[in-house]
């Protein structure tokens, strides 16, 4: 027996056990509910879920005092293993991928702004209709996904498209709740990426596009002001972002 987990469980159920008797839970409710419990779990949206509604106040709770930039959730796409690229650093992409192509430039530092040589970015987002490799059908199997590190003065650079906002999938049970209560099912459009090195904190975070709609209304409450960016245009139908990132120490 565990006293954290003892701790825990207790207190979830007796804020659970609060909610029913403050709104009167019928038992046709805490049917539905049970039955929607069943529906998630064979869906596969637990992780969805989880990560869609509570992940961000762990994010939060978990670095709030961390120095160096600000990270944001990590979510349910992420996959090991991208490929590290070499120059000129473009993101596996198809031959006729749509999105507005974008050079992504910037640096990697320390809390004091000292260069980091050889960090590792690992970049993961959806295609410009908003579907994630390996998970949706449409973008081939590791579209938009690659691995990418620092040169001696800490300078890294990808390409890629700009993403499409995301919507959870509206025909599954974490879809039906959020349009029970009414609320919008969106995410804005954002580029995943950790960033780590030898002997600092790896760094969770998201770029927002700040052109995107759903900045305000996040359904995953993930967006941060400091996390959004301006993408330029630099001719040719081209856009060009900046953003650079300092780490913790470990
Ligand atoms: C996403 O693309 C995402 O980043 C999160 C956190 C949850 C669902 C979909
Ligand atoms: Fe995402």
């Amino acid at each position: 027996m565990s006293e954290r987990a003892n701790q825990l469980i207790s207190d979830i159920l007796r804020r659970v056990h609060e909610a029913i008797v403050e709104n009167n839970v019928t038992y046709e409710e805490y049917q539905a509910a049970k039955q929607w419990f069943i529906d998630v779990g064979a869906a596969g949206e637990w992780p969805l879920f989880g990560d869609v509604f509570v992940e961000h106040v762990v994010e939060e709770q978990a670095f709030s005092n961390r120095s160096g930039s600000q990270g944001t959730i990590l979510g349910p796409f992420h996959l090991p293993d991208a490929p590290l690229l070499d120059a000129p650093f473009e993101l596996p992409h198809r031959p006729d991928e749509s999105g507005d192509r974008t050079r992504v430039t910037g640096r990697v530092t320390d809390v004091d702004g000292r260069p980091l040589a050889n960090a590792n970015l690992d970049i993961w987002q959806a295609d410009a209709e908003g579907r994630y490799s390996g998970f949706m059908p449409g973008p081939p199997d590791g579209n938009l996904r690659g691995q990418v590190r620092t040169d001696t003065d800490g300078r890294y650079e990808y390409v890629t498209v700009i993403p499409g906002p995301y919507t959870i999938p509206l025909d599954g049970p974490t879809g039906r709740m959020t349009a029970a209560a009414g609320w919008s099912p969106w995410r804005p459009a954002h580029i995943h990426l950790i960033v780590s090195a030898e002997g600092f904190e790896p760094l969770v975070t998201q770029l927002f596009i700040d052109s995107s709609d759903y900045l305000d209304t996040d359904v995953a409450g993930a967006v941060k002001p400091e996390l959004i960016v301006h993408p330029e245009p630099v001719g040719d139908g081209e856009f060009a972002v900046s953003y650079d990132f300092a780490l913790a120490p470990a």
